[in-house]
């Protein structure tokens, strides 16, 4: 299938057989690494890092050097896009992301010039080939990019939101304005994600975090039907492999079977849903992504492998399934937990395997 070493992951994604259960995190190279802290304190701002081939290289393999995942995600942002549709995106200390010019009405959207991946964003498809070169073929990669729907939320709230007043009035005044700002975000997505796997990736994950603050037909209207069209666009062939996409649905537990109508080979869940639950209803036709709840990586060790076992447990025998976390990781979590958590994954899915 490929010539890496641990093709897990991407075993997993398409229900090939599997000795154990592969795991991922969220956020695995973030804050609650000491090594990361040092690198991001000396190069000042966050997407200093992501312009940098060599340290988005580094900082991807840095959690790799210290835990037996199966995967790595490229070291980089969902609001790489915005920016390059000259957003101007900043970050201020302690409070997220920020954009200089943000969407405010129709004429901002024309103005929109959709970007060349291999121009605007090529120290993107740099960082991908430093860090393929560097990864030596060990594990896989996993490139990204949010959702239409999600980049919009960011595009015309100026930054993160709370309540996504803006976005919303839009959705319910212009309801056409919008729609066009999603046609151009989706082409804009499929362009850099088939880029991205033009330069070396070997899975991609649409992030839908915010799709679940949408009324069920709000929803199929304003992001669903755009990862539709991202999907249908996707050239998921390269050097004769199979590149699986994912769709990461955040609080979107109540739609599994729309998602998983898009044409994703795997639908990553978060917390709020029971995996068996997920499986019985969509199980035949994707894989599983999910789903721990964060927060349990603040437990003890033994309180962490029942967390696992319980989700093993819950998920039953046979392939399918990569174990990840349901959300992003706390920076305030040990690394020491977190070595805990993987090996708990590692060793007590063997038995779902051996049948
Ligand atoms: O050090 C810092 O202060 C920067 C924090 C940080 C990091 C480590 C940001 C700013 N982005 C990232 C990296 C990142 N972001 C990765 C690659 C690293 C990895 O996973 O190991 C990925 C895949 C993302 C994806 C991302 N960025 C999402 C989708 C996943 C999710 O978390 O739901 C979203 C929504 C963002 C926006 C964003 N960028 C950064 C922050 C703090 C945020 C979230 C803002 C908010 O909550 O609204």
């Amino acid at each position: 299938m490929t010539k890496l070493k641990n093709d897990r992951y991407l075993r997993a994604l398409l229900k090939k057989t599997l000795d154990c259960t592969p795991v991922w995190i969220m956020r695995q190279a973030g804050r609650y690494l000491p090594e990361y802290r040092a690198i991001r304190s000396m190069a000042g701002d966050f997407m200093s890092l992501c312009k940098n081939a060599e340290l988005s290289s580094e900082l991807t393999i840095q959690p790799l050097r210290r835990f037996p995942l199966d995967a790595a995600i490229l070291f980089s942002d969902i609001l790489t896009i915005p920016d390059a549709m000259g957003l101007g995106l900043y970050f201020k200390e302690g409070e997220g992301p920020k954009f200089q010019n943000p969407i405010t009405c129709k004429a901002d959207i024309d103005k929109i010039k959709l970007p060349d991946p291999e121009c605007e964003l090529q120290y993107v498809m740099n960082a991908i080939r430093q860090t393929c070169k560097n990864l030596e073929d060990t594990v896989p990669l996993i490139g990204f990019s949010g959702s239409p729907w999600t980049l919009a939320t960011y595009m015309i709230e100026g930054g993160s939101s709370r309540n996504f007043s803006k976005i919303k009035k839009l959705m319910y005044t212009e309801p056409k304005t919008l729609h066009l700002l999603l046609k151009k975000l989706s082409a804009t997505i499929s362009k850099y994600l088939n880029a991205q796997i033009q330069a070396g990736i070997h899975s991609v994950i649409i992030f839908d975090t915010w799709g679940g603050i949408l009324t069920p037909c709000n929803y199929n209207l304003f992001s669903l039907q755009y990862m539709h069209k991202v999907i249908d666009g996707l050239s998921t062939e390269n050097d004769g492999c199979r590149i699986p996409v994912t769709i990461f649905a955040k609080n979107a537990g109540m739609w599994i079977e729309n998602i998983a109508e898009t044409g994703c080979d795997a639908i990553g869940l978060d917390w709020t849903i029971k995996i068996s639950d997920a499986k019985k209803r969509v199980g035949k036709k994707v894989a599983i992504q999910g789903n721990m709840d964060p927060s349990v990586l603040y437990a003890k060790p033994q309180r962490i492998r029942k967390e696992v076992e319980k989700i093993l447990e819950n998920f039953g025998n046979g392939t399918g399934h990569i174990f990840s976390l349901g959300h992003g990781i706390h920076p305030d979590v040990s690394p020491e937990n977190v070595s805990v958590f993987i090996d708990a994954v590692h060793e007590l899915s063997k038995v779902y395997h051996s049948k």
